[in-house]
């Protein structure tokens, strides 16, 4: 594997793990991490042999937000000119499903990037947040959009207008920022599980459904429907798709070629 100054990188069978590492800053997302990050997802989108990915910072902390030294002496013109934030497009761009293993603070860009994952397993010390308004700013990765989708507009609210409102991983689960709760030491076991399961589909239907569901958050539910009836036209098209439907009338196992 390539060698990151803030990440590290593994893989269990078809699925990559992106560990976020910088553990004296709480894994705060500073521009080398977003960075070394999103290159390593693009490298894990185009491998053949990753079917799923698994964003973690380990078993103490998600990421405590952007790095707050960075912001030091940077005004509105130096954020228009160089934006920080451009690693979100790229992120946008990945075929492959992304599960967040969360554990300790998720707060700031740590929820957002964790929002920004296509499921979210959380550890039972997780803790999700947007502190921003402290600051004097704003959430800006997606904070005030996701979140609202997520848990609802008076949650929502409640959490970035007052900054200090936290939700833990029980409330979380409640709300359905997450889909399930694991002791800390068994989140990483059970979200692998989910990820191998994933992986062992097919890749470009999994591609298909990741797109249909995402689409979903953009258009209005007729434009939804017309695209997931294209992209059902499209898994029709695979190779997978015979297999698959010969496979369950032989009564086995599918052996899908991904492609
Ligand atoms: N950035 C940089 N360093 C951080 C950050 C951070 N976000 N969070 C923690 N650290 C550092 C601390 O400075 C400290 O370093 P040092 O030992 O050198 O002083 C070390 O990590 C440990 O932190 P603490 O001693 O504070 O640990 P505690 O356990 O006492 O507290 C907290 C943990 C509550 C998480 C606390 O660290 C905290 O409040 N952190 C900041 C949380 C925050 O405000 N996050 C939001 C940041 S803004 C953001 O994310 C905007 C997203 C949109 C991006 C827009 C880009 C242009």
């Amino acid at each position: 594997e390539h060698q990151y100054n803030t990440i590290l990188v593994e893989r269990v069978g078809r699925v990559g793990i992106i560990t976020l590492n910088r553990p004296k800053a709480l894994n705060a997302l500073c521009g080398e991490l977003t960075t070394e990050m999103l290159d390593q997802l693009v490298k894990f989108d185009a491998d053949i042999n990753i079917g799923a990915v698994i964003i973690t910072g380990g078993s103490k902390v998600f990421a405590a937000g952007a790095d707050i030294k960075e912001f030091e002496g940077k005004g509105m013109v130096d954020l228009m000119n160089k934006d920080s934030l451009n690693w979100t497009l790229g992120f946008k761009n990945i075929r492959k499903p992304i599960i967040a293993v969360v554990n300790g603070y998720a707060l700031g860009g740590g929820c957002e990037l964790a929002m920004m994952c296509d499921m979210i397993y959380a550890g039972e010390s997780a803790v999700f947040g947007q502190p921003e308004i402290k600051l004097g700013i704003i959430p800006g990765a997606g904070g005030t959009q996701r979140l609202v989708k997520a848990v609802g507009k008076s949650k929502a609210m409640e959490i970035c207008l007052t900054g200090t409102v936290n939700m833990k991983a029980q409330e979380a689960l409640q709300f359905g920022l997450v889909s399930s709760v694991h002791p800390v030491e068994k989140v990483m076991q059970a979200a692998l599980k989910t990820a191998t399961i994933i992986a062992s589909q097919s890749q470009p239907v999994i591609s298909l459904i990741k797109a249909s569901i995402n689409n979903s958050f953009e258009v209005p539910l007729q434009a939804g429907l017309d695209y997931e009836r294209k992209a059902i036209q499209m898994a029709f098209g695979t190779k997978d798709k015979i297999e698959g439907v010969k496979a369950f009338i032989e009564k086995r196992k599918p052996l899908f070629s991904h492609l």
